[in-house]
Formats: structure tokens, sequence, C-alpha cells
């Protein structure tokens, strides 16, 4: 029986393209220059979907004979679950391998932050420390970290947070009885416990703008937010305004509302660390994803099941 036919979304790294082609005929919709035609022609061949972006239910309606929608990241709320499951189309993402980089990244930007370590670099290169030392900083020392979202990325920032010190508090949507820390049922009460804010739960519609002006407030002029999850979980004007009023002491941001693009007023200001959405973005990690978004498709097309589907998937994971 001839192999499946894949259709690859958007540009991707090397190793999964070289992968796949070894064996399935594949398309990048990028090089389709007529893409209805493509559509037309080839959509109803389509059995598996690479996507790392957007995949909606129109698109789920152009490819009948979709199979498995194989996503690049941890992260899966652009893709519409719901309109995967209503057509029998397995949904598998990248988790475990990204755990440790995505923690360590999250603590390095909660030390920057607070610490100020890329003010203090910009100091030395302006030649500014000949005139005089860099300003005494805030502290980790004594802070009380909420995490928002203790899944696999979560309980892994808590085990370093542990390490560096800190008093450990977190919300979601259930009480974990195997950890021993302390869990708030509102996002509020955490705000209110903690003085670092660190935001690491799912993106969509059901997290949409939930650290908003209150939670800022509640969080205290003292206080620090760390988001490493999606910038849809925060409302971003709310934030600026927290920044700019003092409302709260600083951010260090991973991830933002419309990414690439960065507003201006968080631009200039300097109490905010800001990263171009690079949590997992090391050569060893995102080899590691790639490898499980071919390994996904390769499990599949054996007949052998998927390897990490997303729990709305009504598969086991093997
Ligand atoms: C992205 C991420 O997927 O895993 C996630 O959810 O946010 C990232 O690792 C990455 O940008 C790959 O496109």
């Amino acid at each position: 029986m001839a192999e499946p036919d894949i259709l690859i979304l958007r540009p991707v790294m090397a190793t999964v393209t070289d992968q796949l082609a070894r064996r399935f005929p594949l398309t990048r919709l990028w090089e389709e220059a007529d893409k209805d035609a493509f559509f037309s022609q080839t959509g109803p061949r389509i059995r598996g979907v690479v996507a790392g972006g957007p995949v909606d239910a129109a698109l789920i309606a152009r490819l009948p004979a979709l199979e498995i929608v194989s996503n690049f990241g941890v992260g899966y709320d652009g893709v519409d679950t719901a309109a995967c499951t209503a057509a029998g189309v397995v949904v598998t993402n990248t988790p475990d391998v990204l755990t440790d980089e995505v923690a360590d990244l999250a603590l390095g930007l909660l030390l920057a932050t607070i610490r100020e370590l890329p003010q203090a670099d910009r100091h030395v290169r302006a030649g500014h420390w000949l005139q005089r030392p860099y300003p005494l900083t805030a502290t980790l020392r004594g802070r009380r970290i909420g995490i928002l979202g203790l899944g696999r990325i979560g309980r892994a920032i808590a085990d370093r947070a542990r390490a560096f010190g800190l008093d450990i508090a977190y919300h979601g949507r259930n009480r974990q009885p195997d950890v021993p820390y302390a869990y708030f049922d509102s996002i509020r009460g955490l705000a209110e416990a903690v003085d670092i804010l660190m935001v690491v739960a799912p993106g969509g519609p059901g997290t949409r703008n939930i650290v908003d002006a209150a939670v800022l407030a509640a969080l205290g002029r003292d206080g620090v937010l760390i988001n490493v999850a999606r910038g849809s979980l925060v409302d971003e004007d709310a934030l600026i305004e927290a920044l700019e009023a003092g409302t709260i002491r600083a951010a260090g941001l991973d991830v933002f509302a419309d990414e690439p693009r960065v507003p201006e007023r968080l631009i200039a200001r300097d109490n905010v660390v800001l990263l171009p959405h690079v949590g997992s973005a090391s050569v060893h990690t995102r080899n590691a994803m790639a490898q499980l978004v071919v390994d996904n498709l390769v499990s599949w097309f054996d007949g052998r099941g998927p390897l990490t589907p997303v729990p709305e998937t009504p598969l086991p994971r093997r």
C-alpha cells in the first residue's frame, strides 16, 4: 500500500522534514503557490499534519482523510481539539522532552528580572561602570513564589524554586494531593499570598487574560510577574499599566499577546526583561521535540498508536 501523504503547515526544523521525506510523500504548504488548488487536488489524500500554529475547523474540513495532527510543542492552544475529536483526528504534542529546559529558563528569567541582569550587562557595555557602580537591586531572598499551573513544567519549576530556598504555593484547576505546597483555589488568592507569580498554565479560551488588573494589584508593589506560558493568559494592557504605575515591581516575559510583536510601551520600560519565546529553544531540546513529532507520526502509521496524544484525544498514551 502507498505511504500516506503528510502536510507540513509551516517551516519546521530540517530534521523533521528530512526524516519524514524518506518515507512519506510530503507537502510543504508554504511552498504551494496555489493553496486552493492544493486543497482540492491533494487535500483529500492527506492523512497526517505537522502543526506548529493554528489548526482550525476550516482546515480540518478540507482534509477529509486526516487521521493525525502532530503538534510541534507541548502547548497546543492553536489546535482546535474539539474539531479534531469530532472528525476522529488524533492530536499529539511534545511533552516531557522540554520540561527541564523550560523550567531552567523560567528560573533564569526570574533571577534576571529580580537581580536586573540584562540591565547590569547594559551598564557595563555603556561604560557607566567607569562612573558609578550599578545600583543595588531587589532580592530573591525571603520571597514566596506562586505557580499558576502545577503541571509537568510547573512541578519542575517548583523543584528548582525549592533549591533556591523559596516558599511555594500554587493555583490550578485542582488541588494536587501528592505535593507539599499550599493550594489556593483562586488566582487572586494566590497573588495576594505571594510576591512572585510564575505563569505556566496552558493557553486557550479557558485561560484568556486570567492574570488581569485585579490579580496584578493583589500581587502588590514588590510583586514580580514571570510568564513562560502563553501571552494570552495575561491582560497585556493591564500589565503595562501596572508596570508604569508601580502597582508591581517588575516582569520577566518570554511570551506575548501578539508574537513576534512586542508593545513599544514594554520595550521602553526598564523594569522588564523581554525574551523572544525561547523557553524550549536549545538545540538539544528542539531536536528532542522534533524527534517526537516524527515518532508520533511513524508510530501512528505503523499501526502502533500515538506516543503522546493530548488528553482530549480519546486514545491512551503508549
Ligand atoms: C513552541 C512552546 O512550541 O512547546 C511549546 O508549547 O511554546 C514552544 O516550545 C515552539 O515555539 C515551537 O514552535
